[in-house]
């Protein structure tokens, strides 16, 4: 043992020991199952296999096809359709993939601007979505809600080649339909990023784009509860991944798998492939779909709760598993509070509002969720308590000696939430 591995397994037990103790309400975060961390520890991440099953530019692949082709099968399985690349290494990467086989450098591309809750790769200036494309950005209405006119207004005025339909820090239902119908007006790709919801699709807790949209793309680790990576579905012809196919509807296959390699990655991650596909089993699981339930009926409970103690919630309240809190009544910064939250032992992120007048550095919001703490088996009547603790929390912000009493008190709490052996 190094000196270096001995400090990787103290930084280990400390993380763990971090994550055990608090409430990591970032709602992108989540725990992951032992099963999926064995997958992930494994000897498969020692394998070397770029191309896909069957078509390996490298000896002794037998294994790590079956690997991928289960992965590939149960997201098929999951999310009802007919195609599903796993090899992107996460979502930034996947939505790049996506582009790269739809549209081209300097087509006009439409998504939701991240200072209203969409993503970076989503079409923001400084991102590669915003720079090689003609990125036009969509916003929310002025109570936070999407806006489908306006979509369809700079739809019709831009004739965008894709639209980026979803979202990072929306906490309401998104009309599918309604985007493919604007897409179609003016012939255009429509793109799903279920990232964040992903998890709540497959309990039937939010409508799937499934057979409405060109292609959808989620990570595997927010609500979906596995591993770091990402699946890009689609319907059409089997992938042929050696010829340059047109882009139509039905090479969608073909033109995602050229698009990850050899468009832009070398070989998989096969441990990650493996963790993906032992999460999938997990997700088909009745138990997956009373998770995702319960991740709404905690969040919709926290933001009743929050709401009567006089927080602002962008939108008025949640469909799904996240809330922003619009903080400027309680004279607080978002960055402040995600400070004085973190002393306390409540993990959130700084987020923009719609219409932000601060910086992205220091925005009026914070963003938080119940993916995490239900997984740890908190119900309705914890929540009760958690939205006591962060009402204490922010009013007593200044008050470091206050903040570590909250803290003392979450620590005990949780020993009765263990995370996932
Ligand atoms: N970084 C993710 C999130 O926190 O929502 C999006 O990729």
């Amino acid at each position: 043992m190094t000196d270096v591995d001995k400090k990787i397994r103290q930084l280990i037990a400390d993380e763990v020991d971090r994550q055990a103790s608090g409430l990591e309400m970032i709602p992108s975060e989540n725990h992951t199952s032992g099963a999926v961390l064995n997958a992930l520890g494994s000897r498969l991440t020692d394998k070397y296999s770029e191309g896909y099953p069957g078509g390996r530019y490298y000896g002794g692949c037998e294994v790590v096809d079956k690997v991928e082709n289960l992965a590939r099968d149960l997201a098929k399985e999951l999310f009802g359709v007919s195609y599903a690349n796993v090899q992107a290494h996460s979502g930034s990467p996947a939505n790049q993939a996506i582009y790269y086989a739809l549209v081209n450098p300097g087509d006009t591309v439409m998504g939701m601007s991240l200072q209203f809750g969409g993503h970076m790769t989503h079409g923001l200036k400084v991102n590669f979505s915003g720079t090689y494309y003609n990125s036009v950005q969509y916003t929310t209405d002025k109570d936070g809600f999407i806006d489908y006119d306006q979509i369809a207004g700079l739809a019709k005025e831009h004739k965008p080649k894709l639209i980026m339909g979803g979202a990072t820090a929306y906490p309401r239902l998104i009309d599918w339909q309604k985007l493919r119908d604007i897409a179609d007006s003016v012939g255009a790709w429509l793109v799903s990023d279920i990232s964040h919801i992903a998890g709540l699709v497959v309990a039937g807790e939010h409508p799937s784009p499934a057979g409405i949209s060109d292609v959808i793309m989620t990570t595997t680790h927010k609500t979906l509860r596995g591993p770091r990576g990402a699946l890009i579905l689609a319907n059409g012809n089997t992938s042929n991944p050696l010829k340059k196919p047109e882009r139509t509807a039905e090479n969608i296959p073909s033109l995602i798998d050229r698009a990850i390699i050899p468009g832009l990655q070398g070989g998989p991650h096969n441990h990650q492939t493996a963790g993906i596909a032992v999460a999938l089993g997990e997700a088909l699981q009745p138990e997956f779909r009373e998770y995702g339930q319960q991740v709404v009926k905690n969040a919709q409970k926290l933001a009743s709760e929050l709401m009567s103690r006089g927080f602002d919630l962008v939108t008025g309240g949640t469909d799904n598993h996240l809330m922003v809190i619009n903080l400027t009544n309680k004279k607080i910064s978002g960055k402040e509070a995600e400070v004085a939250l973190g002393k306390a032992g409540i993990t959130v992120n700084k987020n923009t509002v719609p219409f932000e007048p601060r910086s992205p550095f220091d925005p009026s919001g914070i963003r938080l969720g119940t993916p995490a703490l239900t997984t740890r088996g908190m119900r309705e009547d914890q929540m009760i308590q958690v939205a006591d603790w962060i009402d204490q929390a922010i009013r007593g912000n200044k008050d470091d000696a206050k903040l570590a009493n909250i803290h003392d008190q979450i620590i005990e709490f949780t020993k009765n939430y263990p995370l996932p052996s």
